[in-house]
């Protein structure tokens, strides 16, 4: 019977060792120590022998029961372990895999550098306004002494809503707003978008206009100048050349253009300014005495200047950025570089 057992015992370790997973090892459990199991068997033969030897069979019998069990056991930790392991090795995570970048946005460069041009004019001592884009003709062009027949009235240069109702083609309506319920001293200037029919590589139908607006008694063309050759520098740097050239504009009198001097060849001649060196910012002018009837100053009073430019412009040539479509068609390869 011990020679028996003995061999029940070294036939379960081998299968114990043998087996490779958890269902395996519960049927081995089963097949030696169930109910009808191989230690089970043996046991039930216990009463055929004489009565002395019986309780040493009993505990050899149990002993090795026991160290059935324990074997089980600790097979039952290896195989656990290695399908622990096992998962382990498939699910692996990448940690060298680089993470889903969130980008960060930032101002697009028409607002830089529209809120780099106002802080300049601000430092002055202007304050900012603002108006309506729907405008009437009123306000767009008669109160500013633009003539019923002027061109810019074209329904080829302007956007008509209705008779009477256009987009504006200037943010100067807003200055006029602004002289109706303010009394002189006035400066302000007005940044926003401003309508015409116009699209080519410079030119896009909606554009970014800055207008600045100063009256006051007193209040001189070299006013004007040293404001303006003061932003200039501010803007586009010190060794930045500057040039009045004679214009007209309906609004004002007299009238100029500004050039400065090419951003590109520093004057030299390029292509950028068709080897002229001399690149045209802004219009500008002292604001014409019926514009001041329009807004009920006293024109023997008070003088006052006025100007007007791009600033999709200004951002071009101060970046070089070679087409007015860039800044509207929102391509980040684009925008990421301001
Ligand atoms: C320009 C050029 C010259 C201008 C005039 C006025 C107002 F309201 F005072 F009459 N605002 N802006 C003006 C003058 C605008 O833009 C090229």
């Amino acid at each position: 019977m011990i020679k028996e057992l003995e061999k029940i015992k070294e036939q379960a370790i081998k299968k114990i060792e043998e087996a490779q997973s958890t269902d395996l090892l519960e049927q081995i459990r089963v097949e030696f120590l169930g109910k009808k199991g191989k230690i089970t068997e043996v046991l039930k033969k216990l009463g055929t022998l004489p009565a002395e030897e019986r309780p040493k069979m009993g505990s050899i019998a149990n002993e090795i029961k026991e160290i059935i069990t324990n074997s089980i056991q600790e097979q039952y930790q290896i195989i656990l372990e290695k399908e622990i392991q096992k998962k382990i090795e498939e699910e692996k995570i990448d940690i060298t895999l680089p993470g889903r970048t969130c980008g960060i946005g930032h101002m697009h460069v028409i607002n830089q550098v529209m809120s780099e041009i106002t802080d300049i004019f601000i430092q002055m001592g202007f304050q900012i306004a603002s108006g309506p884009e729907v405008e009437t003709e009123y306000y767009n062009f008669e109160s500013l002494n633009t003539p019923d027949d002027h061109p810019a009235r074209d329904v080829h240069d302007t956007f008509y809503v209705k008779p009477g109702v256009v987009l504006r083609t200037h943010t100067s309506p807003v200055q006029m707003r602004v002289m109706e319920k303010t009394k002189p001293p006035v400066a302000v200037i007005v940044p926003g978008r401003v309508y015409r029919v116009d699209n080519d590589a410079s030119h896009s139908p909606m554009f970014n206009q800055m207008e600045g607006l100063l009256v006051d008694e007193d209040i001189t063309f070299a006013d004007l100048k040293g404001t303006l050759m003061y932003f200039v520098h501010k803007f586009f740097g010190e060794e930045t050349a500057v040039r009045f050239r004679p214009h007209y504009f309906p609004f004002t009198e007299p009238s100029a253009e500004m050039d400065i001097s090419c951003t590109v060849c520093k004057g030299k001649g390029c292509r950028v300014c068709k080897n002229s060196g001399w690149l045209e910012i802004l219009g500008c002018g002292m604001v014409h005495p019926r514009v001041f009837q329009y807004a009920g100053y006293d024109n023997e009073k008070y003088q006052g200047y006025a100007f007007g430019f791009g600033i999709d412009r200004m951002a071009m040539l101060k970046f070089s950025i070679p087409s007015i479509n860039l800044l509207f068609d929102n391509n980040l390869k684009f925008l990421e570089q301001f």
